[in-house]
């Protein structure tokens, strides 16, 4: 009997993951999401938003993974991944930058996640974070200098921009 119910557990989970495009995690991501590595991302275009309504729209989705995943701001902890989101953004194009989720609103200079946590990883563009006229929030694609490499930089958080929400452990 145990057995039986061990055995349709295991069927029922399998299931679970059959139909995924993501089989060997099972995270399915929300419609209009992009899996890639372990999480899921997304890229809002329009309205152009500040920081922290950009930050409260990505609070909006959530996936189940075991439990309930919240979407934030996304953050980058590697170059493949900052290259993966430069190349995602390159495929919609658009003429702003695009916030991530990181700001020193807190402690100017120090710059942390939107859990709080110092980032992994940084691609700082030359010169920057600079704090030019209190710039405490931080945009990739930097296209108004024409910097196409996704360097990151610091700017006001009151400028409205494009965003890109990511959904992981
Ligand atoms: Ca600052
Ligand atoms: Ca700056």
């Amino acid at each position: 009997m145990q057995i039986s119910v061990l055995l349709f557990v295991v069927l029922f989970v399998s299931q679970a993951c059959e139909g995924s495009e993501q089989p060997q995690s099972c995270v399915t991501c929300p419609e209009g999401w992009t899996f890639w590595g372990s999480a899921c991302y997304r890229f809002f275009n329009s309205p152009k938003s500040t920081w922290i309504d950009a930050e409260a729209n990505c609070n909006r989705y959530s996936l189940y993974q075991g439990r309930r995943l919240v979407g934030h701001l996304a953050t980058i902890t590697s170059s493949k991944e900052n290259t993966f989101l430069l190349n995602l953004w390159k495929t919609i194009r658009s003429d702003t930058p695009v916030w991530l989720g990181y700001n020193d609103r807190k402690n100017e200079g120090n710059f942390v996640d939107v859990k709080g946590f110092s980032p992994k990883f940084t691609f700082w563009d030359q010169a920057e974070p600079n704090d030019a006229g209190g710039e405490d929030c931080v945009v990739i694609w930097n296209s108004d200098k024409n910097h196409d490499n996704g360097s990151w930089n610091d700017v006001p958080c009151e400028s409205q921009y494009a965003y890109v929400c990511k959904i992981s452990r």
